[in-house]
């Protein structure tokens, strides 16, 4: 007699080895970048495998690949929202975004507003990086802005705080429930990463409309998706599950995976 073994012991079999056969063949997470890639898919789909696999091998604090001026070939090319026409939005920039605020609240034991110069007030960093669009495209640029970790030691998070909630001034469709607008969420990990930046600037510039003025988020080491432009808000929330869809972002509620790490 052979001895049973159990559907969900072949289960766990079957997704480990999902999870660790394309990693084996590839030194690189590069193919990741490439929507076409079959093992991408996979691997999305495996989703909270491909974090722990990547947060474990990469660690938690793995830098993304930063280039140099020369690296700079073609412009950032402008995508998803580029020219928001919401009538809060077009208020600030008529006045070049001086009355633009930044409240940080929710789970935080000192909820802060910041202006564009208390932002340009802390400490500025700057980092050449790749962007890597789900669509397939990529583009290298110069960012430059506050650190998000900065911005958190102010505000105090408290036990409660798992994930940073990044509301945007931009409508993506209407629904019967009003409109729908972009946001996008980040746990802890990815907020207090050495990269993880409010971008002001794009390639010396204040950073234009179409690139999400006065304030975008860059996480280095995801997909463009994640990068919230034209942010409005930020809330450090313990869950995201009542927020929207409930998926932790505009595209995460039309099918992306949450975590895109690349
Ligand atoms: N508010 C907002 N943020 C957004 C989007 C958007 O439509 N609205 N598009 C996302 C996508 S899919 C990408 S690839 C990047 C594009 O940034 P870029 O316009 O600077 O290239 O922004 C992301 N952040
Ligand atoms: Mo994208």
């Amino acid at each position: 007699m052979t001895s049973p073994i159990s559907r969900r012991r072949v289960l766990q079999a079957g997704l480990v080895g999902l999870g660790t056969l394309p990693l084996a063949g590839c030194k690189t997470f590069d193919f990741l970048a490439n929507p076409n890639d079959p093992t991408r898919n996979v691997l999305l789909s495996a989703n909270k495998l491909t974090e722990a696999v990547q947060r474990s091998l990469q660690g938690r604090n793995a830098l993304a690949t930063e280039y140099t001026m020369a690296d700079l070939r073609q412009g950032q090319k402008p995508n998803g929202t580029t020219n928001p026409q919401d009538p809060a939005y077009l208020a600030l920039k008529a006045r070049g975004f001086k009355d633009y605020r930044l409240p940080v609240t929710g789970a935080v034991a000192k909820p802060a507003t910041f202006s564009l110069s208390d932002l340009y007030g802390l400490p500025q960093q700057s980092q050449i990086t790749r962007h890597d669009c789900v669509e397939g495209w990529s583009a290298i640029a110069k960012w430059s802005g506050a650190r998000l970790s900065h911005i958190l030691e102010r505000v105090k998070p408290t036990k409660a705080a798992h994930f940073v909630l990044f509301e945007c001034f931009d409508t993506m469709e209407q629904s019967l429930s009003g409109p729908v607008k972009y946001y996008e969420t980040i746990d802890m990990v990815e907020a207090i990463h050495p990269q993880t930046m409010l971008a002001l600037k794009m390639n010396d510039q204040p950073l234009p409309v179409s690139n999400g003025a006065p304030v975008r988020l860059r996480v280095e080491r995801q997909l463009g998706y994640k990068m919230a432009k034209y942010i409005k808000a930020i809330r450090v929330v313990p869950n995201f599950s009542d927020v929207a869809g409930g998926r932790g972002g505009y595209w995460e509620d039309n099918g992306y995976e949450w975590y895109a790490g690349i």
